[in-house]
């Protein structure tokens, strides 16, 4: 694990904040939550600044060479299930807490989920160049995964939304990008696909960059494309969810990561809505964020 304790840092200082909201972010809110309404899904440019691309690139390249064993899944040698997975990543390493609250992401998360959130999974998807690939590409799923076996195909709410920022070149077709059936969060049954192909009549591709974002929703259909070509992708992705929906790959977070944090961001850290002496909060556990989404005219 690599935390450490900056000099800058202390009780008054914490070193992990929630963003002030930009104005011209701010503006653009409603038409972003329109879109993610309409699609299920929608693309932020420019989300994150190169600087950060490479930071968080250089944690996830080191965690994979290290081979380092918490939160690993190793998929099959060949297949588009051929890939490195790491979860649990703000255990693994601090540089991941600039995904976190990114400002031109997170505040639109609240302004869709509102503010009784906590952060439910994080996961680094390297998939191996040369891939063989499968048909129906890596498997057309909705996440929460059972929420829609368990409550319904046409009974399932929003629950969460997942941010994948995409950490090498996806821009080619065959390069490993995630691909999305826009407005398949409306789809009452399971996504029918085309038996010769294994995909949907209609799937797309999104058009993006290092730097960019995809946002989607729990019930928006996606799949992993096959990577056909020479060169690992790599991409880490974020989700965030209503504070009663267990989170998927964590349990805790280390107190030193902890005792760093904001209020909102230590809310979206914590598992579960207890005070420290074991009693229900009810409710309270999202106060931090309710407050700072009120702050920025959110709410
Ligand atoms: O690797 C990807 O592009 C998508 C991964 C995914 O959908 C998942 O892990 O549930």
């Amino acid at each position: 694990m690599s935390y450490s304790t900056p000099a800058t840092a202390g009780p008054t200082t914490p070193a992990f904040t929630a963003p002030e909201l930009d104005p011209e972010i701010w503006a653009r809110l409603d038409a972003q939550a329109a879109e993610c309404d309409k699609h299920g899904m929608l693309i932020i440019r420019d989300a994150v600044p190169p600087e950060t691309v490479e930071r968080v690139r250089a944690a996830a390249d080191g965690i994979v060479e290290e081979a380092r064993p918490a939160g690993r899944w190793v998929g099959k040698a060949h297949s588009v299930n051929k890939r490195v997975e790491y979860r649990g990543l703000f255990n693994l390493d601090e540089r991941f807490m600039d995904l976190l609250v990114p400002p031109t992401v997170f505040p639109l998360i609240v302004r869709i989920l509102g503010a009784n959130l906590h952060m439910m999974s994080s996961q680094l998807l390297y998939a191996h160049p040369d891939q063989d690939p499968a048909a129906g590409n890596g498997e057309w799923h909705r996440d929460l995964i059972g929420s829609s076996e368990d409550l319904g195909y046409d009974n399932t709410p929003r629950m969460a939304i997942r941010v994948g920022y995409y950490l090498s070149d996806v821009s080619l077709p065959g390069s490993g990008i995630t691909l999305f059936v826009p407005g398949s969060h409306e789809l009452k049954q399971r996504m029918p696909l085309d038996p010769d192909t294994g995909n949907p009549a209609h799937f797309e591709r999104p058009d993006i960059r290092p730097g960019d974002a995809v946002l989607w929703e729990n019930r928006t259909f996606h799949a992993p494309e096959n990577n056909t070509s020479a060169d690992t992708r790599k991409a880490v992705m974020v989700q965030y969810g209503y504070r009663w929906v267990r989170p998927v790959d964590y349990i805790t977070h280390p107190r030193e990561l902890l005792d760093r944090c904001d209020p909102v961001t230590r809310q979206l850290l914590e598992s579960t809505d207890l005070n420290d002496d074991g009693s229900m909060t009810r409710m309270k556990g999202s106060r931090a964020l309710t407050e700072w989404a009120s702050r920025q005219n959110l709410a």
